[in-house]
Parts: structure tokens; C-alpha cells; sequence
């Protein structure tokens, strides 16, 4: 049902009581859980997770690891606090961290590989979210002493703000054994791992086999409410545990969580082509607006990011939200739309029906 909200409007409405619905492709970090979620959270055996005895924990952390063909597993309320202990791991103070210009690592984690593990992001540009092995080889320090050392290459899968674009196996590869020549391991923030696996047709395993280390998210496009897991050597992962508890990250009868995690990873992993495919339909739509610009044929996950060429993010938005439909600004004319769970075909439709008139 839609209800009019000015001349030519039109806004979801659900049909009992007339409530307005809200369309929101903020993020998939909005999903909510599942009913099976919530009903193992409620039934999940726990323990104190800091005296590594909760139950549900440990088996979460061995099933992410045998999953992803690691030794071990460290379950974290945010993938911010796993990327980040990932870096205080691999690093030492006065190193630098190569990183991708647009990665979340550099843009939204808020300075915290300077605050916590002092090192300096060494920034190179990807296209589309894509470094090159020789890009990376050129950015690693030379052995010189008044050179600060390179002391990690951080990787993004998806990448996020490029677009929710993918990395194929052998371009991790060929960087991975150039920073491995060199002695510097690679850690991967694939916080949607899973999206880059449904459209590669891989296993985790195969796009993560050449990292060091790797952190995915539980509370994204897999819907549970929190959590992420790092994975690496059991040697990297029993210091992770210290580094995890020296950032507050030592969780208690967290096996509820744990709970929800693990059917985020039995059941929410292969639905996420859904969300693929209303992205590709939200990006064909949207490249028929007027004053919106996309490229459908780079849509490759459930990201879709637009070029508004008359108006700016905060006016446009501002219409969409009156018309019952949420995006995020990821630049002053750019804007991000992502699918979840939680926003069906007809929401597409809805929400393309509402985008069309504020362009
Ligand atoms: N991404 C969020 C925002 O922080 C931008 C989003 O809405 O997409 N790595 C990547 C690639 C991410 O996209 C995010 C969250 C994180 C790490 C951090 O995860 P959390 O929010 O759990 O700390």
C-alpha cells in the first residue's frame, strides 16, 4: 500500500493501521535477526568466555575456522575491534600499514591503528577497490634506515566504499607473495567475505587462503546483531585474545550472541545472491533516473553507490526520507544504497518509485 505525501508522492504504507514502512538500504548492518536467531539465543548453552568456557563461543570460533581453513578463531563484538587487533598483532610501533585509499580500515575506524598500535596508514588508489601487485610492491618501505618499515598490507573483500566490488583469488595472491617475500604479512577485512564468495561462486577458503589473517562480519548482510569473527595461526589468535582484552573486548556469557552467529553462518550465507540480485535491479533502475548516475555493469554485490549530478547528498536524502525511504551520503553528491535481508523486491520497486522523484 502507498500513501501520498505531496503533489505526485508516494511513500510504503503496511497495510493494518496505515503506518508508514520504511525502506532502509542504509546499510545491511540494520538487518535484524531471525526468529531462529533469537530462539537459539535464548536456548544457547553459555559459560564466562573470558575463562575461555563458554560453550557456544568455542564451538562458533572452530566452525568459522574450519570454514575459512585457519587454525583458529577470536569471536569480537565489531569488525572494527577485529581489524584492529589484527593490526596491533601484526605490527609494531613506527611501521606502516599499506591500505586502500577508500578502505574502512583508513576512513571509519577512527584513527585507531595510529591511537592504539602507532603506526602510519601508508595510502595507496585503487580502482574500483583494486590494488596492484606492482602498486604494492613500489609502496613497500625500502630496507633504508631512515625509512619507516612496512609492517602490514591490509585488504579489503568486499570492497565497501568502491562499491561492494570483489577480489578475485589471484589478485590476493599475487600481493600476498610479494609482501611475503618482503616478510609482511597481509590481514584482509572482509567484513562481507561471504557477499564476494556468492558472487565469485568460491569458498571463503579459496579467497582467503593467501592472508595472514581475516576478520568477517556476522552483524552485516548475515543478519545477526553483533559480532564478527577474527581468524588466523593458533599462535596469532592466543595473543589476539590478550590484545582483544586490552581494547575491552572480553565478552562473558556471550554465548548468546555466539548463539545467533552460528545460524548466521548455517543458514543466512547462501540467500545473500538475493540482495545481489535487488541491487543489480535497484542500480538498472536507478541508471534510468533523471540526474542520478550508475553503472549497472559494476554492480557486483549488494552495494550500489550513485552520483547525484543536480542535487546535493544532504537535500536528497532529506526527500527520500520524507518519502519513507533511508540511504546513506558517502560523498557531498554521492550516495550509498545497500540491500539486505530485510528489503524485499517490491521495497526495490517502492523505494526506485520514490528515488525517481528526487533527482
Ligand atoms: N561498515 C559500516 C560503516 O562503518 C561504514 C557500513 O555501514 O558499511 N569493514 C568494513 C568493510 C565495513 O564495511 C565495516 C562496517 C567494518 C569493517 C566495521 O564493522 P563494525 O561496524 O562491526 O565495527
Amino acid at each position: 500500500m502507498e500513501r501520498r505525501v505531496g503533489s505526485g508522492q508516494w511513500a510504503v504504507r503496511s497495510g493494518l493501521g496505515g503506518v508508514m514502512r520504511t525502506i532502509d538500504l542504509r546499510s545491511d548492518t540494520v538487518t535484524k535477526p531471525t526468529p531462529e536467531m533469537l530462539r537459539a539465543m535464548i536456548e544457547a548453552p553459555v559459560g564466562d568466555d573470558v575463562y575461555g568456557e563458554d560453550p557456544t563461543v568455542n564451538r562458533l570460533q572452530d566452525k568459522a575456522a574450519t570454514i575459512f581453513g585457519k587454525e583458529a578463531g577470536l569471536f569480537m563484538p565489531s569488525g572494527t575491534m577485529g581489524n584492529q587487533v589484527a593490526i596491533k598483532l601484526h605490527t609494531r610501533p613506527g611501521q606502516e600499514v599499506i591500505v586502500e585509499e577508500r578502505s574502512h580500515i583508513y576512513n571509519y575506524e577512527m584513527a585507531t591503528m595510529a591511537a592504539f598500535s602507532g603506526c602510519l596508514p601508508r595510502i595507496l588508489t585503487g580502482v574500483d577497490g583494486h590494488l596492484r601487485a606492482d602498486q604494492v610492491e613500489a609502496a613497500l618501505a625500502p630496507d633504508i634506515y631512515y625509512r619507516a618499515r612496512t609492517g602490514l598490507v591490509a585488504l579489503e573483500n568486499t570492497h565497501n566504499m568502491a562499491g561492494g566490488t570483489v577480489l578475485e583469488p589471484d589478485e590476493v595472491a599475487a600481493i600476498a607473495d610479494i609482501a611475503h617475500d618482503r616478510g609482511i604479512p597481509v590481514h584482509l577485512d572482509g567484513a562481507r567475505i561471504f557477499n564476494a564468495s556468492v558472487a565469485l561462486k568460491l569458498p571463503v577458503a579459496q579467497l582467503v587462503k593467501d592472508c595472514d589473517s581475516v576478520m568477517f562480519c556476522f552483524s552485516k548482510g548475515l543478519s545477526a546483531p553483533v559480532g564478527s569473527m577474527l581468524l588466523g595461526s593458533k599462535e596469532f589468535i592466543q595473543e589476539g585474545w590478550r590484545v582483544r582484552k586490552m581494547m575491552g573486548g572480553g565478552m562473558r556469557q556471550v554465548g548468546v550472541l555466539a548463539a545467533a552467529a552460528l545460524v548466521a553462518l548455517e543458514q543466512m550465507t547462501c540467500r545473500l545472491s538475493h540482495d545481489h540480485e535487488n541491487a543489480q535491479i535497484l542500480a538498472q533502475g536507478l541508471a534510468g533516473c533523471r540526474g542520478i548516475r550508475v553503472d549497472p555493469s559494476r554492480v557486483q554485490t549488494n552495494i550500489v553507490i550513485a552520483d547525484l549530478e543536480h542535487t546535493d547528498s544532504t537535500a536528497f536524502l532529506a526527500m527520500l526520507k520524507e518519502r519513507g525511504v533511508l540511504a546513506g551520503a558517502t560523498g557531498s553528491r554521492q550516495v550509498r544504497f545497500v540491500t539486505h535481508k530485510d528489503v524485499g523486491r517490491e521495497d526495490i520497486s517502492a523505494a526506485l518509485a520514490a528515488i525517481a522523484e528526487c533527482g
